[in-house]
Order: structure tokens, then C-alpha cells, then sequence
């Protein structure tokens, strides 16, 4: 499923050679070791046991760890047989929600440099406003926000190809954040059917969101139905207000991500705490799909300083002169579809 052609060069691998014991013959108290799993030793990855299958594994010195491989610049933790899993999950439900992948030193270092970004634009009225306090705001893709090790997440990008087909692109770089008194919003799709009256197809748009915060009852978790991606607009909606298709709240911790079909029928829920909720939302698409409001500006130099991967996934979006072309005002204000 995975794509080699824009993969990273190989000497951007965090790959050492193999140790010298590599070509010994096992000693006794050694034992053959899955294809799976990787060599760690003091946090170091030796090799990815993937491409060197038939391994002895010296018990003592080196430790069993679950799938960890590196790809490019980024660490994979589930083997292709677990993402696998994942994206029957998300076919069956719209999402699947992977805990604790993100490192939460890196999103309290986005929540830091989130904080003065939404004071200013709120001051400036520069926000798609989207129910009484609640705010959609683009995030600057340049300095905390561009961050390969995020966007290029190898988990996620495996379960974002498997559901949307092997080449996507990267269309979206925002947040979600409801404050103090906003309120529920309208149960909606974030995105208007393809064909009009036709059944609908598999995904071709999906959020990745993860929350700067944690994610409580009180401070306006995400509600979402189960199985209305794939149902007609007009009938995802008949079988949410019969009470076939309940709204479930999404607790999340900081470090969670929940990869969604926006197709499901879904709605923000009222803040009742004094702190801000921001929930990034990262969107991914097929190549084709295209909606002009919705996108993320990349300066230059920004974009010649990324991986080949980054560069792959941002390859239709515009080269600006600036990463906060949206400061004015955001250009994403429709967004809510009830068909
Ligand atoms: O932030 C949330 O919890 C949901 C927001 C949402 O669904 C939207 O604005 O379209």
C-alpha cells in the first residue's frame, strides 16, 4: 500500500550497519526473532528487522521491542498488520483513534505557540467563527507548526493511505477551539457529497485531529456518529434523528489522534471550563480532491527546507510569500453540510 517513490532518501534513515556479531552462528540461549520486530539497544535503533529477516537475536545484550522501524526521519510503532486493523476500524466506523502516538513535549511546545496566535486573532475579529465561541483559526506553516515529525507520522500517514489511496496530499493546518460559553453546534458533515443522490463512495477527505489539551466531559468533547460516512447525506441524517445512529462523545488525551471520514455526522459541544480546547485538524486528501478555500499557504524556503515525503504531501498547495496569509481572515467558513 505504502508508496516508495517519494520516500525520503535512504542515507536519511536512522539506520546504523549491523553489529558485528551479526554474521556469527547463534549461540546457545539465542533464539530466531519475527520479522516484525526491531533491535534496540540503549534507544538506539541497529536495524529494521524487516529487511533482514532471518536474525539471531543475542537474548542479554539486545531487547524485544514491539514494531518500531524507522522510516525516513520518523519511527513507526505499528507493524503493517496493525494499521491494517486500523483501517478496517475506520471503514467500519469513519474513525479509529490511535492513543498516545504524538510525544506530548512536542504539543505542549503547539499549545505554547498556540496561545498568543489565538488571542490575536480573535482581537482581530480574524477567525471563521463557527457557533458562539468557538473558533476555526489556520495555523501558521512555518517555526512549532511545519513539523515533519507530526504531519509526516508514519502511523498516521499508514492509516491515512490505506482508507484514501497511496498518494495523498496535505490540504489542512488548523484548529478547532471552543471557549467558555460556546454552545452545541448543528449536527453536520464537513464536506458536500461528490454526486448528488448517489450512494456515497470510499473516503477521499479525512481529519487527523489531536488535541492540545486534554479532552474532558466539560471542556467540549467532539461528538460523532458511528457508520454515516458511507450513507447517503439525506439518510445518515434520517438514521440519526430515528436514534439509529447515536452522537458519541470522544474523550482524548494529549497525545491522542483520531483520524476521521468528515463525512460522519458530527458536532462540537459546549466548553464549560475556563480554558481554551484547541484541536488541530490536519487534513488529508485525494490527490484530485480540491476545494480552494481549504488549504495551507507554504512559503518557499519553508518548503525547500522539508523531506521528500513533506514535499509529496504538499505538492498542490500554493508556494506564498508568507505562512499567515489567512491573518486577515480565514477563507474556510462554509463548513458545515447536512447533505
Ligand atoms: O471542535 C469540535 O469539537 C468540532 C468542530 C466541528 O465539528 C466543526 O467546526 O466543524
Amino acid at each position: 500500500m505504502q508508496s516508495d517513490h517519494d520516500a525520503p532518501p535512504r542515507q536519511a534513515c536512522r539506520r546504523t550497519r549491523a553489529p558485528e556479531w551479526w554474521d556469527r552462528p547463534a549461540e546457545p540461549g539465542t533464539r530466531r526473532v519475527l520479522p516484525v520486530l526491531s533491535l534496540k539497544s540503549e534507544g538506539q535503533v541497529l536495524s529494521d528487522a524487516r529487511s533482514l529477516p532471518d536474525i539471531h537475536l543475542a537474548k542479554r545484550r539486545f531487547r524485544l521491542t514491539p514494531f518500531r522501524h524507522s522510516q525516513g526521519t520518523q519511527m513507526q510503532r505499528y507493524a503493517p498488520e496493525q494499521l491494517d486493523d486500523f483501517a478496517r476500524t475506520f471503514e467500519r466506523d469513519g474513525l479509529v483513534i490511535l492513543k498516545q502516538l504524538l510525544p506530548k513535549e512536542i504539543l505542549q511546545a503547539w499549545r505554547v505557540a498556540f496561545e498568543p496566535l489565538l488571542n490575536a486573532r480573535i482581537s482581530a475579529g480574524a477567525t471563521a467563527v463557527r457557533g458562539q465561541n468557538r473558533h476555526y483559526i489556520t495555523l501558521p506553516f512555518d517555526a512549532t507548526f511545519a513539523d515533519e515529525r507530526i504531519f509526516c507520522n508514519a502511523d498516521i500517514l499508514g492509516v491515512v493511505e490505506r482508507v484514501a489511496g497511496s498518494d495523498p496530499v496535505m490540504c489542512q493546518l488548523a484548529t478547532d477551539t471552543p471557549l467558555k460559553g460556546s454552545t452545541y453546534q448543528d449536527v453536520h458533515r464537513d464536506t458536500p457529497a461528490l454526486f448528488d443522490d448517489y450512494p456515497e463512495t470510499p473516503s477521499f477527505q479525512l481529519a487527523v485531529n489531536f488535541p492540545l489539551c486534554d479532552v474532558t466531559a466539560q471542556n467540549g468533547p467532539f461528538e460523532t456518529t458511528i457508520g454515516t460516512h458511507r450513507m447517503r447525506g439525506d439518510e445518515a441524517m434520517k438514521a440519526f434523528e430515528a436514534g439509529e445512529a447515536p452522537l458519541r462523545a470522544i474523550p482524548m488525551e494529549l497525545g491522542d489522534v483520531m483520524i476521521r471520514d468528515v463525512r460522519a455526522l458530527h458536532r462540537g459541544t459546549p466548553n464549560t471550563t475556563d480554558a481554551p480546547r484547541p484541536m488541530v485538524v490536519i487534513g488529508y486528501s485525494r490527490s484530485w480532491y480540491f476545494r480552494p478555500e481549504v488549504h495551507i499557504d507554504v512559503p518557499q524556503n519553508v518548503f525547500d527546507r522539508l523531506g521528500n515525503r513533506a514535499k509529496r504531501l504538499l505538492r498542490h498547495m500554493p508556494r506564498s510569500g508568507v505562512a499567515d496569509s489567512q491573518a486577515a481572515g480565514e477563507q474556510y467558513v462554509d463548513f458545515a453540510y447536512k447533505e
